[in-house]
């Protein structure tokens, strides 16, 4: 791999920056492979990285329908925390914040991994002691929280209304979340698998799977038949659709989830804000948006765009904190496709087709579990059983009654 340091951006800015070589390779798909991945978004590329770089299985294809980070690992607003209810959610999530904190180093690619504290608000006092139970909860997983008061929070965000039609009373924050810049995760992923010998296929959409004798024997493209052994599927807002292609019902909804960014202006808010309550988050991004998000459409869509009453509540609820900002033009607005599951907790691990699995059901909240996902599915497929981290995410839970309720640690979107 092309090592990027300052000797090297040095050393080439001289020669005029003739001699940098593609971040990847476009390969023509091989008749076959040991594992192929289908989904090219940061939970796929993670996937092989680890599998590649931990467990010596090269012979792995990356299969996306696009182009790479072009779902949802492309299109999110960055939030990265481990501040989960509960211990099976938080003991996961923040080993993918670990994972996070050293990834830059590890991928030799910068993703610009800010922790500069994410902060849910309170408006009632109901909600006050909610904050404070989870707030407890996630200390007790060994997870840092910390409970603020409402001056606290003016303290920190001084340009907050505490006024507004919801008042604010408190909140809770985690210092260690923050964002990391989501191109970079994918293209980071990518580039560091590509140099382990991962064939990262764009263009190349999955039709349907291939089986002999029960298991699975391959998968048929756009681009022909490739044979494997093991197959992981990590198709975000797809998966029910692919998954009926192998025979199996996974209950995942697809929704349409949007954001926005704001014109850039100079530094105005220096951490992230939650609210479940009104339905909004807001940060500020490096180039100086003010990037804002809010609940998924209230529909079933596959469609990557959404609708106007989402969006106007949701610009409606981010003025009523930060009045300052009704100055500002709205830049860009988007949407992704997530799949979201009844508990909104996430589907990893075997199936019960043999040689495939299933890594999905991330909905909206999937971004910050990309090192921790790739982590431990490359494991479970290597040992063809669940990674201790993920026991408790299994398909299976469904039968068993076992779920996770996480619906009111999901961000706000849900
Ligand atoms: P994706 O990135 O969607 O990748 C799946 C890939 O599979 C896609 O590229 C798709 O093209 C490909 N594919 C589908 N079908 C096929 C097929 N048949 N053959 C081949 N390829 C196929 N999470 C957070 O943690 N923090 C946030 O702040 C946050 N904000 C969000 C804001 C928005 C607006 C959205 C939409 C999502 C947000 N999320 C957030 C959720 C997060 O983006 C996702 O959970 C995460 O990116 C999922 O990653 P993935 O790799 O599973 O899916
Ligand atoms: O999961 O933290 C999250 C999140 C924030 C915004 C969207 N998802």
């Amino acid at each position: 791999m092309q090592r990027y340091s300052l000797l090297n951006l040095a050393r080439n800015a001289l020669r005029g920056n003739k001699d940098w070589r593609p971040a990847w390779r476009t390969p023509t798909p091989k008749p076959g492979y040991e594992v192929v991945v289908i989904g090219g978004g940061g939970h796929g590329l993670a996937t092989a990285y680890y599998l590649a770089r931990e467990h010596g299985i090269r012979n792995v294809a990356v299969l996306e329908k696009g182009w790479i980070g072009g779902g949802n690992s492309g299109r999110n607003t960055q939030v990265c925390r481990s501040n989960y209810f509960y211990p099976a959610s938080a003991a996961f999530y923040d080993h993918s914040l670990k994972l996070y904190e050293g990834l830059s180093r590890e991928l030799n690619f910068n993703i610009m991994l800010s922790q500069r504290g994410v902060l849910s608000l309170a408006h009632s006092e109901h909600e006050l002691e909610i904050n404070r139970r989870w707030a407890n909860a996630t200390l007790m997983s060994g997870v840092d929280s910390e409970i603020l008061t409402a001056a606290d929070i003016k303290k920190l965000v001084p340009r907050i209304n505490l006024e507004s039609r919801y008042p604010v009373l408190g909140g809770f924050i985690q210092r260690r979340g923050g964002i990391s810049r989501h191109d970079a995760v994918v293209w980071g992923y990518a580039r560091a698998a590509n140099a382990l010998g991962v064939d990262i296929i764009q263009n190349c959409e999955v039709t349907g799977f291939q089986t002999r004798g029960g298991r699975v024997s391959g998968v048929s493209t756009s681009q022909g038949i490739i044979a494997a052994d093991r197959i992981v599927m990590s198709v975000a807002g797809h998966s029910s659709v692919l998954a009926q292609r192998a025979g199996l019902r996974v209950p995942i909804t697809t929704m349409a989830l949007q954001a926005m960014v704001t014109e850039p202006i100079k530094p105005a808010l220096d951490t992230i804000l939650v609210s479940g309550a009104i339905h909004a988050y807001v940060s500020q991004s490096d180039r100086g948006e003010i990037v804002i998000g809010g609940a998924a459409d209230a529909y079933n869509s596959y469609a990557q765009r959404g609708g106007l009453p989402v969006l106007q509540g949701t610009i409606a609820a981010v003025l009523e904190l930060f009045p300052s900002f009704s100055r500002l033009r709205l830049m860009r607005q988007w949407a992704g496709m997530v799949d979201i599951t009844p508990d909104t907790t996430p589907i990893m691990g075997l199936t019960p087709v043999e040689g495939l699995y299933i890594n999905c059901g991330w909905g909206t909240g999937g971004f910050k579990a990309i090192p921790g996902g790739g982590h431990t599915m490359a494991d479970t497929v290597a040992h063809n059983r669940p990674h201790p981290l993920i026991t408790h995410f299994g398909l299976n839970r469904f039968e068993r009654g076992a779920l996770i309720d996480e619906g009111a640690a999901a961000g706000v979107a849900h």
